[in-house]
């Protein structure tokens, strides 16, 4: 098992995308040379009727290696110098026929109905809709309003760069260099991410799976779900856990580049620390519309009105100038330090892996940011790069505008460029 994990890790670090093919070692409840045997019903299920069906096989094995080891033995030219001549027998047809019909029974009678079971979505307490990206999952739990991008941690993505510049399978690569990658991220190399999924056990959930490029799969072992995420098809697919922990997966359909590098990872946790979760990621939204005391209105857009934004939860110094009539709502101007700061994580999370932390990129396919054109020129150029992609690079539109505000601004003020600040106004004003 160390072998294969040391092998898949390897290989990842190459850049060579094998993780998902480890998976099992990632399982709670795996031992590495089995499946898992899985924290929910229909997991415990799939797991006896694979070990049903494997000790089957096992058996027809052993009677039919049984059989002709005993007929090479006995039967051989030394012992029997004159062979038996004979032609058709009933009585062997007869049970050669009906011996295997009733072994299909036995096997498609337990996987029809695990089967049925699995397709069952009625009833469920909970839908998240899951869409797969390249290369990347967003999570929304549908009727909550709460939704967000699970992207690589930025740990493994910090080792993975290391990695990704060694000479990897070809043989430079030291055993100080694996050494390192098996410690990285706290041991879950390339299988921890930013944003965990939060989901409460003992609930039924129903998942919508869905692409927004091209076909992923969206696999937890330890659920015993596996289900194609395809662009334009929702697929359908059930979850209940009986057992609270952290359960992970990766992507499991060769999806390009990155496919080794968008796991999955689940807390599965008791329904009163769900509704905790799901309470700080509402008002975590809230806050982010209330413009913070540091907030200043940029010279570039000069519509932003900080004073009149959601009035609702206005705090008390804002209250009295928040009782003008609000305008049209205009996105609230964010201070240089702010996106700085906000735009940082989304350039480790969105754009580092071809781009390079140093902003030097990997020429001649990935160019360098640092003295880029684009990125010292018009803003509006610059915007719409990052909002509509360009050969290359996959389009970001379904970023947020202040998340696009603030990886333009840290990337035109990072590595030596010259710097000026875009607003999240000036990207909502460029998309259709
Ligand atoms: C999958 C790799 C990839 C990712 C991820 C990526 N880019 Fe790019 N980027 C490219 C490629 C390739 C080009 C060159 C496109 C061309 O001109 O052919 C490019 C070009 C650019 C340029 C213009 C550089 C120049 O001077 O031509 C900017 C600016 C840019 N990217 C910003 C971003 C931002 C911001 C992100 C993250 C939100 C990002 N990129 C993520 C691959 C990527
Ligand atoms: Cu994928």
């Amino acid at each position: 098992m160390m072998t294969r994990r040391r092998l898949a890790r390897f290989a990842a670090g190459s850049g060579v995308p094998l993780a998902s093919h480890d998976a099992w070692a990632y399982t709670a409840t795996s031992n590495g040379w089995n499946m898992p045997t899985g924290v929910t019903q229909i997991a415990h299920s799939v797991h006896s009727l694979h070990m049903w069906v494997f000790l089957t096989c096992v058996a027809i094995g052993v009677v039919v290696f049984g059989v002709m080891l005993y007929s090479i033995i006995n039967h051989r030219r030394s012992k029997h110098p004159n062979p038996a001549n004979f032609h058709e027998n009933v009585k062997v047809e007869i049970a050669w026929t009906i011996a295997p019909f009733v072994i299909l029974i036995c096997l498609a009678v337990p996987a029809a109905g695990t089967l049925i079971k699995m397709e069952d979505t009625r009833n469920s307490d909970l839908t998240v809709k899951v869409t797969g990206y390249q290369w990347k999952w967003q999570y929304e739990y549908v009727g909550q309003g709460v939704s967000f991008f699970s992207t690589l941690s930025h740990a493994s993505n910090a080792a993975r760069q290391l990695g990704a510049h060694g000479e990897g399978l070809s043989g430079s690569f030291s055993s100080a260099d694996l050494k390192q990658l098996e410690q990285a991220d706290g041991g879950h190399y390339l299988v921890n991410v930013d944003n965990p999924l939060y989901l409460p056990v003992g609930k039924k959930i129903r998942f919508l799976i869905t692409s927004n490029d091209v076909i992923h799969a969206w696999w937890v072992p330890d659920f015993a779900v596996k289900k194609d995420a395809i662009p334009g098809y929702i697929n359908e697919v059930w979850t209940k856990i009986d057992e609270p922990g952290v359960y992970r997966g990766v992507c499991a359909e060769l999806c390009g580049r990155d496919h080794g590098f968008m796991p999955i990872v689940v807390h599965a946790v008791p329904e009163d620390e769900f509704e905790a979760f799901l309470k700080r990621q509402k008002d975590g939204d809230l806050e982010a519309q209330v413009p913070s005391a540091e907030t200043v209105v940029g010279g570039a857009a000069p519509k932003a009105e900080p004073a009149v934004a959601t009035t609702e939860v206005a705090a008390a110094d804002t209250a009295d100038s928040a009782a003008a009539a609000p305008p049209p709502p205009a996105k609230k101007a964010l201070s240089e330090a702010d996106l700085l700061a906000k735009g940082k994580t989304v350039y480790e999370a969105n754009c580092q892996a071809c781009h390079q932390a140093n902003g030097q990129g990997m020429p001649p396919n990935f160019p360098a940011l640092a003295g880029s054109t684009v990125a010292n020129g018009p803003p509006e150029a610059h915007i719409e790069q990052i909002l509509k992609g360009k050969k290359l690079m996959p389009p970001f539109a379904q970023l947020s505008d202040e998340e696009i505000a603030a990886v333009a601004t840290f990337e035109r003020t990072s590595w030596g460029n010259k710097g000026s600040v875009i607003q999240p106004d000036q990207v909502s004003a460029l998309r259709q």
